[in-house]
């Protein structure tokens, strides 16, 4: 009887793929999970696994063709059990290996293994549900995966369980053949208690077959090397895809099962989750066997690979056109500053999650007081502004909600609490953006501050400033209200937490006691990591220097 096997859904919106190549030939006998195409669609490059066994009569498809989802692919005869003899088994295995090296250890095969030794040590082993993690003694069976007379091997998950905290497949750490499954589905499992009995499997197949493969094994290695390097370096050239290429392939899987890479389950749910495709990663185990520790490599490999390359966080920079097509240009190189700024910049707005908080201040009644005081701050030698003013208000600020004064170690899932209170001032310098910081501003008076204001600043813009005073900052503000404009979104000086973006103090008419008066307003935008900082306590938080601005004696309060 002919059957025929389709082109599978291979994930929303994707209705075509490319054929990269046709694996198997006709005349060919396949089994369910053998890898029969290599395609490739706007979003990853797959390998798509047969769901059914038997004899190929036909190849309705090439190498280069565009294959719609449902097409029939090939038409397959049915084969009778006999007829798979193992001869033409190796020679397509052969044939497959030399196109997919990494194909030679499926699960399929590995399950075979042992029924061609048959060497059973006559032992039983009971399966014990092991420990599971601080404080949980039990767990509720989700699902059992075996049943009795199941070859299983080491690795392979047996059941599928649910503590308070999770649900977790529970791989089994011998091989055999199942005994006795002494659980069923929905009852509770308690840690230490016996759920799987199994006969133990010798595992002599483990020796002989990495004799039989040695030869293989190297010159494999050799294409499986320049394959993966080949996939690495595609990979590099199209950065933005890696996200929608591991939904996709996980999309995938999901339809097809993933039994393909020659793995533990263990170690291919660890590449998945940490989105490493893991046909692409070579094992260093026997057969090519792919470990954790090859998995982590790779990672870090990529990661490696793609910083260096690309010097930007996990996008890489588009192609630029050629800009003299439209007129005359001229290239430049960035000044040291300029490049420190566009990197720390792109990591920021990269990593911290941004909200702005806008606000204004009716500054009107501080203007007085600002004037009426300057002469005594100029006598001391600096100059009393709004950015003086406002140094000492956040340092205050900063002690009153301290989540504004931190860090974040999300490595270790930390916050780092200051106990000093130190203000960056973004200086604006004809060679770019610097940002001094004043030290300990909580223990400066605003005629110290504003002393230290102007010469930090001046230094700034004479090139004078030592790297020592643009360390060390814990919340920055960056006065543009000197130059115009009314809001803007401060992006956060990481490591820090917030920012504070200062527009043009203006008159407006604002409604007072049943009229409209004139009134300086000072609009405010506060920048936040939403990571650390939620909305309600960043209104506060502004709330409060709003009102010190309008009333500097709240600070005594
Ligand atoms: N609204 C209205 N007027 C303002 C103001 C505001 N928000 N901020 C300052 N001014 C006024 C000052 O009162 C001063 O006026 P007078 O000379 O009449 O007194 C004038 O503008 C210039 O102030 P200043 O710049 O000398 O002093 P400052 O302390 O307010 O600011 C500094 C110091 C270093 C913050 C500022 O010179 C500067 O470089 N600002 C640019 C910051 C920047 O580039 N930020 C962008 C970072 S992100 O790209």
């Amino acid at each position: 009887m002919a059957i025929e096997f389709k082109l599978p859904e291979l994930g929303e919106n994707i209705e075509t793929a490319q054929i990269v190549k046709v694996v198997v030939s006709e005349g060919d006998v396949i089994k369910e999970d053998d890898i029969i195409l290599e395609i490739e669609t706007d979003k990853a490059t797959v390998e798509v696994p047969s769901d059914i066994s038997g004899k190929v009569s036909k190849v309705h498809v090439k190498d280069g063709d565009t294959a719609k989802v449902g097409q029939v692919i090939l038409t397959l005869e049915a084969v009778d059990a006999k007829e798979e003899k193992p001869e033409p088994k190796e020679e397509k295995k052969q044939e497959v290996k030399k196109e997919e090296p990494k194909k030679e250890e499926t699960n399929v095969e590995r399950k075979e293994a042992p029924k061609k030794k048959e060497t059973l040590s006559g032992g039983t082993y009971e399966f014990k549900l092991p420990e599971l993690g601080e404080n949980i003694e039990s767990a509720d069976v989700t699902s059992v995966l075996v049943k009795a007379g199941d070859q299983i091997n080491e690795d392979d998950p047996v059941l599928e369980i649910e503590t308070d905290k999770a649900t977790v497949e529970v791989p089994i750490d011998k091989s055999g053949k199942v005994r006795e499954v002494k659980i069923k589905e929905g009852q509770k499992a308690k840690v230490g208690e016996t759920v799987i009995v199994i006969e133990l499997t010798e595992d002599v197949s483990e020796e002989e077959s990495q004799h039989e493969k040695k030869e293989e094994v190297v010159e494999e290695k050799k294409e499986e090397k320049v394959e993966s390097e080949k996939k690495v370096e595609s990979e590099l050239q199209s950065i933005p895809q890696i996200s929608d290429e591991t939904y996709t392939a996980r999309q995938f899987k999901k339809e097809l099962p993933d039994k393909i890479a020659p793995a533990s389950p263990s170690v291919r749910r660890f590449s998945r989750e940490i989105g490493i495709d893991i046909h692409q990663v070579s094992g260093s185990g026997p057969g090519g066997r792919i470990s954790f520790e090859d998995v982590k490599s790779f990672a870090k490999n990529l990661n490696e690979k793609i910083s260096k390359g690309k010097g930007t966080i996990g996008v890489s920079a588009e192609p630029l056109p050629d800009f003299s097509k439209w007129g005359e240009v001229k290239r430049e190189e960035m000044s040291n500053i300029r490049k420190k700024t566009a990197e720390h910049l792109s990591y920021a707005w990269s990593v911290i999650p941004h909200v702005t908080q806008f606000d204004k201040a009716d500054i009107t009644e501080l203007e007085k007081l600002r004037k009426h005081y300057s002469k005594e701050v100029d006598a001391a030698g600096g100059k009393l502004t709004v950015t003086a003013i406002l140094v000492k208000i956040i340092a205050e600020a900063l002690q009153k909600f301290p989540q504004f004064n931190c860090s974040i170690d999300m490595e270790k899932k930390e916050i780092i609490y200051k106990n000093y209170f130190n203000i960056g001032i973004a200086v604006d310098t004809d060679r770019g953006l610097l940002v001094p910081v004043i030290k300990n501003a909580d223990k400066k008076n605003v005629t110290e501050i504003s002393i230290e204001l102007g010469e930090i600043a001046a230094k700034a813009r004479d090139k004078k400033l030592s790297l020592e005073e643009m360390q060390g900052g814990n919340f920055s503000i960056s006065n543009l209200g000197g130059i115009g404009g009314t809001y803007f979104t401060p992006i956060v000086n990481s490591p820090e937490v917030a920012i504070l973006g200062v527009s043009r103090g203006n008159y407006e008419p604002v409604y007072k006691d049943g009229e409209f008066v004139p009134r300086l307003m000072l609009p405010l935008s506060l920048s936040y990591d939403h990571r650390i900082i939620d909305g309600a306590d960043a209104i506060r938080f502004l709330r409060w220097v709003v009102e010190s601005l309008e009333n500097p004696f709240r600070m005594l309060l």
